[in-house]
């Protein structure tokens, strides 16, 4: 079992503005009860895998394995991890299905894509 902490980076305000469900823990799970959970690294500043497909109500740990800080960041802003130091992670549920663009707000350069089936 992974040991990973869940936590809430947006109101649910926030969400409702941003038209997503995505970082809202009471949303129901996958019909099929098989939830899983991904991973993204980022080490020497590119995000391992550069894109990765989900399941509507998977979730993604993004874990910085770099030196530097890093976010992950959707380019629409509908979620973003915050600032990551060294061995820091950020677990977030995705509910909600379409392509998500993101990217590092420290290191624009930084970019990556999110499907979420
Ligand atoms: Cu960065």
């Amino acid at each position: 079992m992974a040991h990973t902490t869940r936590r809430q980076f947006m109101t649910k305000a926030a969400a409702a503005t941003a038209g997503i469900a995505a970082l809202t823990l009471a949303a129901p799970a996958r019909a099929d009860g098989h939830a899983r959970t991904h991973q993204v690294a980022i080490k020497g500043f590119t995000f391992q895998p550069a894109q990765l497909t989900i399941q509507a109500g998977d979730t993604v740990t993004f874990v910085n394995e770099d030196g530097a800080p890093h976010t992950a960041t959707a380019n629409n802003r509908s979620f973003d991890t915050g600032r990551l130091t060294r061995g820091q992670s950020a677990s977030l549920r995705f509910d909600q299905p379409g392509r998500y663009a993101y990217f590092c707000e420290i290191h624009p350069m930084m970019k990556a894509l999110l499907v979420v089936e």
